[in-house]
């Protein structure tokens, strides 16, 4: 019989409900239904706290790891300090699982500083399952006694708990320490692995030497015998650390993912993506391109080489980092998260008591023109939708603002089509050279004017629009073709002003023969996470408003360019909270 330990119930019958639940758990069956959610994201003394995005209990968040599907359950662990809401020198491994990647229960910490390879904190690292699904692997970088980075080994203790409650660490520990030509503190976060034609294993972790960030790849027979390959396998200069590579195929045709170890050798079927999280941008950058086997010389090999410029292709053009994607063998679909930092001061998430959220888990898969990956929220957020309001039809002329009405705005769903017309008479924009970061910020006599565009949703906005955070298109006519700029504007998101309020933005190609364009946004009290132009282009902020809290935020659909948009439809739903349970010795804020 093992033990809870239960915080914060605010009533008898809730315990009682809660007793039944892991009663049920306890006894192998499987249920749907979750306890109510503890903490409420609508108190009063915690307006910031989100209702459907993942968060811990208290405490800082950082990296998702090593996430995956096994023996029916979904698992994230993630980078946590269990005694602070900042980032601290005994990081750990905390633990949650859900059936539906929307509802979790939290659990025990599953890997914590111990040993000498790891005293010092577990960073990041990734699960792979081998021998046919049964035996989950993770790789995870330890700090060791030295502050030397090297890799470790852990395995559940007990392979036939779907939850991998226990996880141990083996004595052949550390498994990898920095080879030759790699900085002692910058050898970190091993991928996933998968597996060659050759019967090996292989798998890359990300390191730096001098100001050249590289992805040095390791193979292995067995798993826990692991030699490196002196040639990097990817590295880009003048970037710095390479951190949290993560490297997958992804199917030409069609949404639906493949395993890591998906037929490598198949051009025909499959391209690759690396993904790097480069620490002297905070950005998570993504290359697709080729992964080349001849003989012994294996190497990934960039369709485009990273130019440091607005032109590198982003997951997300906002906040969004150290990302980590697995393959979903329940759906057959690759699942991306993301760690989204808070925008406001260090002394706030004291104050607050928890600092660190993860994005919505977003299904990903290359687009149809093969240049870019799509994301898009993964289809279970909808269990969550409640209220749904509709428009249809309805012209927005110039200069107008029109409020969503009938919704719970502070955590919301809302997807946006609007209509383009006379795409022909844009205004003349060349792209090169301009940033759009600094466009997105530019403002005309307080509100931007163009001819098509600005259009798009003011989210969290106080009833006099004080308080907004837009996130808007426009459209350019470019040297032989045209072009979106998609923007999140944070300028005016707080009457506060001792935050972050940078706005983001990024250029897109748009086909002439496109009629409309879309909008998705998932509004969750402190976070606007935005799936422009069906999930070709991701924008995630952080706001925290002072006036536009709960019932008392609104929504708008806005347009101030010249020419007059159509809405072609609008669907707006209230989001229910996403419940959480909590196992183990979980305590909360
Ligand atoms: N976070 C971890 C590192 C990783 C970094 C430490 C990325 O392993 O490189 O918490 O955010």
């Amino acid at each position: 019989m093992f033990s809870f330990t239960i915080f914060m119930m605010k009533n008898f019958a809730t315990l009682i409900l809660l007793a039944l639940f892991l009663f049920i758990l306890q006894n192998g069956n499987r249920i749907e239904a979750f306890p109510d959610r503890i903490i409420s994201s609508s108190s009063i003394n915690q307006p910031y706290r989100t209702s459907y995005h993942f968060q811990p209990p208290k405490n800082w968040m950082n990296d998702p790891n090593a996430p995956m599907y096994y023996k029916g359950v979904y698992h994230l662990f993630y980078q946590h300090n269990p005694y602070a809401a900042t980032f601290g020198d005994r990081i750990v491994w905390a633990h949650s699982v859900s059936y539906d990647l929307i509802n979790w229960i939290h659990l025990n910490n599953a890997i914590e500083p111990s040993e000498p390879f790891d005293i010092n904190s577990c960073w990041s690292g990734s699960a792979t399952i081998l021998e046919g699904g049964e035996k989950p692997f993770i790789l995870y970088t330890g700090i060791d006694e030295n502050k030397h980075q090297v890799q470790n080994l852990a395995i559940p203790k007990n392979a036939s708990d779907p939850f991998l409650r226990e996880w141990i660490k083996l004595p052949q520990n550390p498994v990898m320490k920095p080879p030759i030509g790699v900085e002692l503190n910058n050898f970190r976060d091993p991928s996933t692995a998968w597996l060659g034609n050759d019967g090996k294993w292989r798998v890359v972790v990300g390191a730096q030497n001098g100001d050249q960030g590289k992805v040095i790849l390791y193979h292995s027979k067995d798993f826990v015998d692991w030699k490196v390959d002196s040639r990097p396998f990817f590295a880009t200069d003048n970037t710095g650390v390479c951190e949290c590579p993560d490297f997958f195929p992804v199917l030409i045709k069609g949404e639906n993912g493949v395993d890591t170890s998906f037929d490598h050798q198949d051009p025909n079927f499959v391209r690759h993506v690396m993904k790097i999280s480069y620490l002297s941008r905070l950005h998570d950058y993504y290359f697709l391109g080729n992964y080349n086997v001849f003989g012994d010389n294996e190497n990934f090999v960039p369709d485009i080489k990273f130019t440091g410029t607005s032109s590198d292709l982003r997951y997300d053009y906002g906040k969004f980092y150290a990302s980590k994607s697995f393959f979903d063998y329940a759906k057959n679909r690759r699942i991306l998260w993301g760690w989204v930092n808070e925008s406001d001061s260090t002394q706030d998430d004291i104050q607050k008591g928890w600092a660190g959220i993860q994005s919505i888990p977003r299904q990903i898969w290359l687009d149809k023109s093969g240049k870019r990956l799509v994301q898009w929220p993964i289809e279970e957020i909808e269990k969550l939708h409640d209220k749904q309001v509709s428009i249809s039809k309805e012209n927005l002329l110039s200069g107008s603002t029109l409020q969503v009405s009938g919704i719970i705005a502070s955590q919301v769903d809302v997807e946006v089509v609007f209509e383009i017309s006379e795409v022909e008479s844009a205004e003349w924009l060349d792209p090169k050279g301009v940033d759009p970061q600094i466009l997105c910020s530019k403002k005309e006599d307080g509100s931007r004017s163009g001819k098509i565009g600005p259009f798009g949703l003011l989210a969290l906005a106080s009833e006099d629009l004080r308080e907004q955070t837009s996130v808007f298109f426009q459209i350019y006519k470019a040297p032989n073709r045209y072009v979106g700029l998609m923007c999140s504007d944070q300028s005016r998101s707080s009457l506060r002003d001792d935050l972050d309020k940078t706005t983001y933005g990024t250029f897109f190609d748009i086909d002439p023969t496109q009629k409309t364009i879309s909008l998705r946004t998932l509004i969750d009290h402190s976070i606007v996470e935005s799936f422009g132009d069906e999930g070709r282009i991701c924008i995630t902020s952080r706001v925290y408003p002072s006036l536009a809290i709960d019932k008392n935020a609104h929504l708008f659909v806005f347009n101030n360019g010249i020419q007059t948009m159509q809405i072609s439809k609008l669907n707006a739903w209230s989001m229910k909270q996403a419940q959480i349970g909590y196992e183990g010795n979980i305590s909360c804020v």
